[in-house]
Formats: structure tokens, C-alpha cells, sequence
């Protein structure tokens, strides 16, 4: 009976995959199709007999969470209880149907397009994949271990820690290791997201899971891997680009149609991948501009791949028409950095991006948008995706192309030192090669650079005394750096981006030595890692300002989210990361603004201190936009609750910086500078146009009564600064209190009001009036 069965089972499975092959053979090709795996997801630690319900995309600490088995890690000293996770096996698993329909496909592939981070995968129990990189996509032909009607696929993941313990043995020395807060400083060893292991603005919260999108990709005959434009010549007149179309084809000297746009080739195609190219012109082509430049504009190119009337594959590809360019050139200050876009000189303002969430594969894209409109709205222009997070989704580098908003691209690799064995560096270079793949056809990446701060770490943070190499240790990490940072990933990118700009990593130039800010990129850190006081940002002036920050605590609600007892914020508490901790915030703040009578009073202190460092940080850097080719401050946003340098918090709250940013980054500002008694108002133009305006001082009472008001016309250079105004402070005052009075200078331009500073002649806790910041 049982035998009967299973024959009988046999017989209708062959006779099913007789009538697919009969379909396949007698019928027309079938357009491409992509079948989310996403639902039925259940987890369990390896050897639990119970599975729970898990979410995918996601990792194992939100499903824990989710499920009641562990306390919330944002709040309290949560993160604490929950260290145990990242030791532990992981397990995944699903199942899913398949039709005939989508069986009769030629070709059945399973994609993963992020796992986190060491995976085995099973499908149908057979192990199909063993995945190592969580910035890695994984493409398995899975046509011969799926079957129709029910699959499971299991995915078992091992703790990085476990995998890499032996590593750190096998090399007989230690590596710094960025950040990291555990015992095992195993993060160089582990192509994942170095901030999970710990950072000065991070918990320490190492995830595993199916962090990205998994789809099975069903196709006949051919689908298109990537389309990439390369600009032959952009003139006022027309843009003649190269379509490079990357095709994979099944069979050998198989035909086929190729659309673009108006144009249709018939190709001819090897079996593999094949390279087509197609020429194509735009007449008077409408540019991409930066923000606050012009519109983005975004041309959309169809792409079809046809077998007769049949349409394989077919994408829109977005093209943005510009120029840009790096320029490091010697100059009479030494070496510069600024970009060129569209044959302008550029002021680059923003922020550094980090990861939206300890676990990234987790945020919704509401999230991505809403924070790149406030990026938008405070008037940046760029954004740096730092080194120690991930390399980010689609969407955000859509979102970036479509509001105008460069993106330098670090690759990840953060304040660490990484080993250099040849599997190692095998994996690193398919991954550099993805993903220059991917994010090359984006018309807002601007710069691919190597690395956060390595290079000055290593030769200016005594790392080789602190982990006590020898001279051969020390020869051979710093080979292992060259190799990767100024060989192997240079020559991705000059092989598969040509255009791109590279630098091996950010800054170029260390903050310590004044001689240091006349070239290269900067991370200013004399304020807050130095001794330095706010009034130094003025004179720390590079040729573009890279990183630099202050610390300041998110609104009462942020904090009420994480800690019961708000009184503490403080005391050092579990949630500030940085060894700095808050005594400076403390200090800054008491300074300008006087001691905090209550906690709410020191959170807006706090913020209002971090606002006056960004402010008088940006002011110094626009004045002197000859010299220096931008300012990205860190830190835009935060991946969890805390005190941190960002100005926008984990929740999408804003914090006072990010509404002074947002004024200090407009297009034409006023800049009041003081020296002794000696005044002067200086107006910085970031728009490509001269223009006539007219400046009105106002001097007022403390209780805001205008004590007088004079006005002049001034001449504003395009693209440019220049002092419009000078005095004297105690002529200004002629015999009046200094803590009662201030000066409102006003600029307007064709009768609106661009811009308008207030000047206290003392510092904001000193001023005698109610104002609300300064
Ligand atoms: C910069 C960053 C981060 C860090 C920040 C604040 O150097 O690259 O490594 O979080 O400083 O210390």
C-alpha cells in the first residue's frame, strides 16, 4: 500500500515536470518575475524545540523582542541583559509554494539580497549557500532543489563571535577594532556593520538574520544584470552617453532585440554574461543640479530585452546629466579639495549619514524619505555614508538623486586595522565590485572613498605602542592597509566607475598640527576630542571640513522613551557612548548659557550648546570658501535613542542644531564677526549670480525697542564672500550697557528678506532680554 503510494506519487511528479518541459518547449518565453519570500517566517535558538513568528526583512533581536523573550535593548540597561544573543546559533526557516507556471521557468533563482552575517542555507534540506558578508547580494540557481507545491528553505546563522574567536588566535596579534566594546575584538575580522559591535554614539548589539529582501528570480532565456551610462561629451547642446547593457544570456548565439529608448538592435548573444553597447544623443539636455542650484533633473531611459514579440526584461533607468569632479590640486595654501559640478565651483554643506537603526534592514522607508526631506529642507547639498555603518538601500540613493543631494560614499571600513589573508581579501573584492555596481548608475554619488580614519589613526593614534607590534607586525598590517586602500579597491573602481572620483580614505589631513589644515580633507575634533574651545573653529579651518561636532541630549520625549527616571540624564548613563561623556556638555553649556535649573532646562541647554558650536563651526567654514570646499558636520541622525552629536534623533525628532543648520546652510547669509572691539558683517553667496541688496541695522533694547536704524546698498559677489559693513563696538554702543542692547542686521534682496542676524555684544546667559536661543 505504502509503496503503491509512493510510486504512484513518482509517476504524477514525472508526469507533472513531462508536461512542464512540454509547456517550456512548445510555448513562448515568459516575461521575467520576482516572488517575494517574506511571509511565514518563524526563528528558534538552535536545538529549542519551539519556533516563534519572525519578520523579514529583519534580525533576531527585533523578533526576540517582538515575541516577549527579551526586554526592549533601547531602553534602560536593556542592552546589557541582552549580550548573551550574539553567541548564540540563529535559526530561520519558511516555506513557500511554487506553481507549475512559475516551475516552467528556464531558470529559478533564489537572491538574498543582504544576509547577516554567517549563514548556512538549506533548501529543501539540501545546504544550497554559506554566506560571509552581510554587504554582499547571493544569487543560487535553485531550479534542481525546487520542487512544485511546498519548499522550505532553513537558514541557520553563527554568531560572529564563535566563527571569528580562532582568527584572533590564529594571528598572534590584536587588531584595533574600530569601536568595539566586547571581549573579542572579532569586528576586522567580520565583513558586518562595524557600529553593531559598539560605537561612541552605538549600543552594542551584534544581529544576525535575513536583513534584505529574499525573492526567487524566474526568468527564460536572458534578463539584464545592469545598465550603465557613460557620458561621452556634455556640451550646452546635447549629452552623448554610452549605454553599457550587461545581458546574461542561456544559450550561445542566441538572438534577441535590445530597446533603448527610440533605438532597437537586433543582438546576438553568447552564453554567460555579454556586454551591449548603445550610443545615444540628448539634444539640450536639462542638467542635474545640486540642491539649491536648480532641479535634479532625472531623465527616465526604457530598456527592453525581447525574444520576438515576447518581452524578457525591461527596467527603467534613471539618468542624471552632470558633471562633477574632485579637484585636489597644489595651490599657493597647499592641496585643495572641492567639487566641480556642471563646471561650477561647489560649497559642499550636509552631514554625515549613519545607519537609521541598530537594525537598519528594519526601518521603514517613510523613515528614508522623511529624513531626507528635512536634509532637503535645511538646505545641504551632500551627504558622507560613513565608513563604520552600511553601504545604504536603493532607496536612499534614489531619494538623494531625486532631491539633488550628492552622496560621498565611504566604503565600510572604520578605525580599524584589517588582516590582509587572501580569502579575506577575495571576499572584500567581490563586495567592493557589487557594490560599485550597484550604486555607480546614481547620478548624486559624487566620491567613493575607502575608508573613515585609518590612515591618521594608525600613524597618529599609537596604536603600534598600544598593541605593542613588533616592527614586522607593524610592517605587515600597514602592507595589508596599502594593499587594500591603495591597490585592490582603487582598482575596482578605476575598472568598473572610471569616472568617480577616489580618495583611499577620510580625513586626508590629521586635525592635530596647524599646518595640517592647507590640504586634504579634514575631521575636526579639537572641539570635543581636544581641548579645544568653540572660539577655535574659526581658526580650524581646512580645505574641507569633513566631520566636526558636539554632543547634545534629544528632546524630553526621546529620553522618556529610554529612561524612567529622566532626572539622570546627567549622571553618566548607560546611553552615552562617548568616553568624552557629558561632563563637557555640562561645561560648554554652563559657559554660554549658565548652569541648568532643571533637567528639561539642561536637555534645551545642551542643544542650545550644540546649535552655537555648529553655527560658529559652518559661519567659519562658509567665510572662507576659497579655501575650504565644504562642511559635512557629524552627525545628521542617530541609530537609537541617546545623547548624541546628531541633530535629528533616533524618532525623527529635531533638535535646535538642526534648525540652526538649516539657517546657516541658506543660499545667502549674514556673518557677524567680533574681534576685540572690532565688528564686521561679512555676506557669503552660494548662488551662481552677483546680485545689488540692501543691508539695515537695527540696534534694540533688551525688551526689543529700536533704538535706531540705518541702512546701506551692498553688492554681493555670485559664488562668493564679502565684508559689507565694519565698526567698533563702543562706537556702536556710544555709552550703552552691553547686556542690554543688541544689533539686528538685515539683508534683503529685490525687497525680501534673505537673511537676518542678531549680534549680542555679550555672551547669551550675560544678554538681559528674553530671547529664545541666543
Ligand atoms: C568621527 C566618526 C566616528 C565617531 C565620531 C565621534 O571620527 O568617524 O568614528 O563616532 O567621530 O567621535
Amino acid at each position: 500500500m505504502q509503496i503503491s503510494k509512493v510510486i504512484g506519487l513518482k509517476i504524477y511528479h514525472c508526469l507533472i515536470v513531462l508536461i512542464v518541459l512540454l509547456f517550456v518547449a512548445c510555448n513562448s518565453y515568459k516575461p521575467r518575475n520576482q516572488v517575494d519570500i517574506s511571509s511565514s517566517w518563524q526563528f528558534r535558538e538552535t536545538g529549542d524545540q519551539r519556533w516563534y513568528p519572525a519578520k523579514v526583512p529583519g534580525v533576531i533581536h527585533p523578533d526576540l523582542l517582538a515575541n516577549g523573550l527579551i526586554p526592549d535593548p533601547f531602553v534602560g540597561t536593556n542592552e546589557d541583559s541582552v549580550q548573551w544573543i550574539e553567541e548564540k546559533q540563529w535559526e530561520y526557516k519558511t516555506s513557500f509554494n511554487i506553481s507549475s507556471e512559475q516551475y516552467s521557468y528556464q531558470k529559478i533563482e533564489l537572491v538574498f539580497d543582504g544576509l547577516d552575517t554567517y549563514a548556512k542555507v538549506f533548501l529543501n534540506g539540501k545546504a544550497i549557500l554559506e554566506a560571509n558578508n552581510m554587504f554582499r547580494k547571493w544569487r543560487i540557481k535553485v531550479k534542481e532543489n525546487i520542487v512544485i507545491g511546498e519548499n522550505e528553505l532553513r537558514i541557520v546563522f553563527t554568531s560572529p563571535i564563535t566563527k571569528n574567536k580562532l582568527r584572533l588566535e590564529e594571528l598572534g596579534y590584536t587588531l584595533p577594532a574600530g569601536s568595539e566594546t566586547g571581549k573579542w575584538p572579532v569586528s576586522p575580522f567580520t565583513r558586518k556593520a562595524a557600529y553593531q559591535f559598539g560605537w561612541d554614539f552605538a549600543p552594542r548589539l551584534v544581529t544576525m538574520g535575513i536583513w534584505q529582501r529574499v525573492y526567487l528570480d524566474l526568468w527564460d532565456a536572458a534578463r539584464i544584470e545592469n545598465v550603465v551610462f557613460v557620458s561621452r561629451e556634455i556640451s550646452l547642446g546635447k549629452a552623448d552617453y554610452t549605454a553599457n547593457v550587461t545581458i546574461f544570456s542561456i544559450e550561445a548565439n542566441a538572438t534577441y532585440t535590445l530597446r533603448l529608448l527610440e533605438i532597437e538592435k537586433e543582438i546576438n548573444l553568447n552564453a554567460g554574461f555579454n556586454e551591449v553597447s548603445i550610443d545615444i544623443s540628448i539634444k539640450n539636455p536639462k542638467l542635474w543640479w545640486p540642491n539649491g542650484w536648480g532641479e535634479p533633473y532625472l531623465y527616465k531611459i526604457p530598456i527592453q530585452l525581447a525574444k520576438g514579440d515576447i518581452i524578457l526584461d525591461s527596467l527603467n533607468q534613471k539618468l542624471g546629466i552632470r558633471t562633477i569632479d574632485l579637484i585636489q590640486e597644489y595651490d599657493a595654501m597647499g592641496k585643495s579639495f572641492y567639487f566641480m559640478v556642471n563646471g561650477e565651483k561647489l560649497f559642499a554643506k550636509g552631514a554625515n549619514w549613519s545607519p537609521l537603526s541598530t537594525y537598519p534592514g528594519s526601518v521603514a522607508d517613510s523613515v528614508y524619505q522623511n529624513r531626507i526631506r528635512a536634509v532637503k529642507e535645511a538646505n545641504m547639498n551632500m551627504l558622507r555614508v560613513w565608513g563604520g555603518g552600511i553601504y545604504e538601500r536603493d532607496l536612499f540613493y534614489d531619494l538623494c538623486d531625486e532631491n539633488g543631494i550628492l552622496v560621498w560614499q565611504d566604503f565600510m571600513f572604520a578605525n580599524s586595522m584589517y588582516p590582509g589573508s587572501e580569502k579575506f581579501i577575495k571576499n572584500i573584492t567581490v563586495e567592493v565590485e557589487e557594490q560599485i555596481k550597484r550604486l555607480r548608475t546614481h547620478p548624486s554619488l559624487v566620491l567613493w572613498n575607502g575608508n573613515n580614519e585609518i590612515d591618521v589613526a594608525w600613524k597618529n593614534w599609537g596604536w603600534q605602542q598600544q598593541y605593542g607590534y613588533s616592527v614586522a607586525d607593524s610592517t605587515k598590517i600597514w602592507r595589508d592597509y596599502e594593499t587594500l586602500f591603495l591597490d585592490i579597491i582603487p582598482e575596482l573602481v578605476k575598472k568598473f566607475d572610471p569616472g568617480r572620483s577616489f580618495t583611499p580614505t577620510s580625513p586626508i589631513s590629521n586635525w592635530g598640527a596647524q599646518g595640517n589644515f592647507t590640504s586634504g580633507s579634514m575631521h575636526y575634533w579639537g572641539v570635543w576630542h581636544g581641548d579645544d574651545s568653540f572660539k577655535d573653529y574659526k581658526f580650524s579651518v581646512g580645505r574641507f571640513m569633513a566631520e566636526y561636532g558636539f554632543q547634545s541630549f534629544p528632546d524630553k520625549a526621546t529620553i522618556d522613551f529610554y529612561s524612567s527616571n529622566s532626572l539622570d540624564v546627567e549622571a553618566p548613563s548607560s546611553h552615552q557612548k562617548s568616553y568624552i561623556g557629558n561632563g563637557l556638555i555640562s561645561k560648554e553649556s554652563e559657559k554660554y548659557f549658565g548652569k541648568p535649573i532643571a533637567t528639561e532646562d539642561f536637555i534645551i541647554k545642551s542643544q542650545q550648546t550644540q546649535a552655537l558650536a555648529l553655527k560658529l563651526a559652518i559661519e567659519a567654514h562658509r567665510l572662507n570658501k576659497d579655501k575650504c570646499g565644504g562642511t559635512l558636520f557629524w552627525q545628521l541622525n542617530d541609530c537609537w535613542p541617546g545623547p548624541s552629536w546628531s541633530v535629528i534623533d533616533y524618532f525623527g525628532r529635531k533638535k535646535l542644531a538642526y534648525h540652526m543648520v538649516k539657517d546657516r546652510f541658506k543660499p545667502v547669509i549674514l556673518v557677524f564677526e567680533n574681534e576685540g572691539n572690532k565688528l564686521s558683517i561679512s555676506v557669503v553667496n552660494d548662488l551662481l549670480i552677483n546680485v545689488s541688496g540692501k543691508l539695515k541695522l537695527e540696534l534694540f533694547s533688551a525688551n526689543d525697542t529700536r533704538l535706531w536704524v540705518s541702512e546701506k546698498s551692498v553688492h554681493i559677489p555670485e559664488n562668493g564672500t564679502e565684508v559689507i559693513y565694519r565698526s567698533d563696538t563702543r562706537k556702536l554702543l556710544d555709552g550703552m550697557v552691553r547686556e542690554e542692547v543688541y544689533l539686528k542686521a538685515t539683508l534683503t534682496i529685490n525687497g525680501d528678506v534673505v537673511d537676518d542676524e542678531r549680534f549680542y555684544f555679550v555672551a547669551p546667559k550675560n544678554f538681559l532680554g528674553n530671547h529664545s536661543l541666543f
